[in-house]
């Protein structure tokens, strides 16, 4: 008999949606092609030798505990090095108990999906939001409310008329997602006061706050705005950092800070899922944390991500048509860029790869669609001789395709 894999799949695996941004970094293959599609991390910012020196390290000090499990929660001079670094860093004031390692911020969304999530609730995120973050909840058949962002990070008018909305029809949302500082795709940072507003609406309305925090150590300028769980008194918080940035993605670590309580499902959540994260990876992390490298190494990877922002701008401004905007992020890896309504950058994308250079389309990063003529463009990935020439390209065809737009519209929309 024929395997009918259909009809023994789970209902829940036909939601099951594949990431187009992983889809495309098969796009950065192909010779030639400039990508600022992947959210990758600049090669020349991963600490080669100082991980070859925590390696050796691990190896003379816990070879035998480094290949062993370890536990669920995770490595614990680890788990001390960041609770210390937390507070040092973003006034989050925490102990080792209250954090566990996870396979990359990625499992930890996905856990926190898997605890705080039944098929038919409702969670808010702020759009655009991170893709992995929709494709980790969606998995879990919940039903997703956008609320727009603006220059201050959140449209808390929005989302205060949301929730009477939702709250009309019986809807409680069980939390919000939202990566305040530098954020993916957007590169906008929330202000203080709107940090503050969200706790304050969620704790009317009760609803928990899930904090993706994986880029804020990368900042090139403005004044350091301390996450939102620093304000959390009340345990409605869920921080989630990673060494993907500040170390190297491939370790696969991240971590999460939360209430006892919240850790507890957590913990058990995780033990079904990989029993404990890899634990030899912990051991290199914990050498590279505690033997004082990370400080050294943050400020190399924000002066390379800083110029490489800068070459992009510099570009951006030269080849783009006035028409389009674009976001000056002070930190992380990502510029959000609009361009007239009168283009959608999808059916611009072809046009982009026959010329050899790749984007994310903006509309991706809206769960519930729309947005058409916007896109994400990565700064922290290509050289800077390649991100003008990338730049270069795509201005061309964005000049290219709001011409064939102006012809077919006979006129130019008014104002330009
Ligand atoms: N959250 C955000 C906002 C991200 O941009 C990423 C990675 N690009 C992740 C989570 C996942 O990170 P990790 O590599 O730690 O799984
Ligand atoms: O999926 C990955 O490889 C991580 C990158 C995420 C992004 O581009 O947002």
């Amino acid at each position: 008999m024929v395997v009918n894999i259909d009809r023994l799949s789970s209902k829940r695996t036909t939601r099951f949606k594949a990431s187009e941004i992983r889809e495309l970094l098969k796009i950065t293959q192909i010779p030639e092609m400039i990508s600022f599609a992947g959210g990758l991390p600049n090669p020349l910012a991963f600490p080669v030798d100082i991980i070859h020196e925590c390696i050796e390290k691990t190896f003379q000090k816990n070879i035998t505990h480094a290949l062993q499990y370890g536990t669920t929660e995770g490595l614990a001079p680890l788990r001390s090095a960041l609770a210390e670094r937390m507070k040092k860093k973003k006034n989050i004031h925490c102990e080792l108990h209250d954090i566990v390692i996870t396979s990359g911020a990625q499992q930890a969304l996905s856990l926190i999906a898997l605890c705080f999530l039944d098929p038919g609730d409702t969670y808010l995120t702020t759009v655009p939001a991170y893709l992995g973050a929709i494709q980790a909840f969606h998995a879990f058949e919940a039903k997703c409310e956008s609320i727009p962002m603006d220059d201050q990070g959140i449209d808390t008018d929005s989302l205060r008329r949301n929730l009477e909305r939702l709250r009309r029809t019986g809807i409680y949302p069980k939390f919000i997602y939202t990566v305040p500082t530098f954020q993916n795709p957007s590169g906008i940072t929330m202000s203080q006061s709107h940090r503050k507003e969200l706790l304050q609406i969620a704790s009317e309305y009760d609803f928990l706050i899930v904090e993706d925090d994986p880029y804020s150590e990368l900042i090139f300028k403005g004044d350091f705005i301390p996450p939102i769980k620093s304000y959390d008194t009340k345990g409605r918080v869920i921080y989630v950092s990673t060494f993907s940035k500040i170390l190297a993605p491939g370790f696969r670590l991240g971590w999460l800070v939360a209430s006892r309580e919240i850790l507890d499902k957590i913990v058990q959540a995780k033990q079904a899922s990989d029993l404990c994260t890899n634990v030899f990876a912990q051991y290199i992390a914990s050498e590279y944390i505690n033997g004082g490298y990370l400080d050294m190494h943050v400020e190399k990877i924000k002066k390379l991500y800083k110029r490489k922002r800068d070459v992009m701008l510099e570009a951006i401004k030269k080849y783009f048509p006035p028409e389009v905007t674009w976001t000056i992020p002070e930190g992380g890896m990502f510029i959000w860029v609009t361009l007239p309504k009168s283009i959608d950058t999808r059916l611009m994308f072809p046009k982009a790869i026959a010329k050899k250079v790749a984007y994310v389309v903006g509309e991706v990063f809206f769960p519930e669609g729309g947005n058409y003529n916007s896109m994400r463009l990565n700064f922290s990935y290509p050289e800077d001789k390649i991100i003008s020439e990338g730049i270069r390209r795509l201005g061309e065809v964005i000049h290219d395709e709001l011409e064939t737009s102006y012809q077919q519209n006979a006129f130019p929309p008014e104002g330009v």
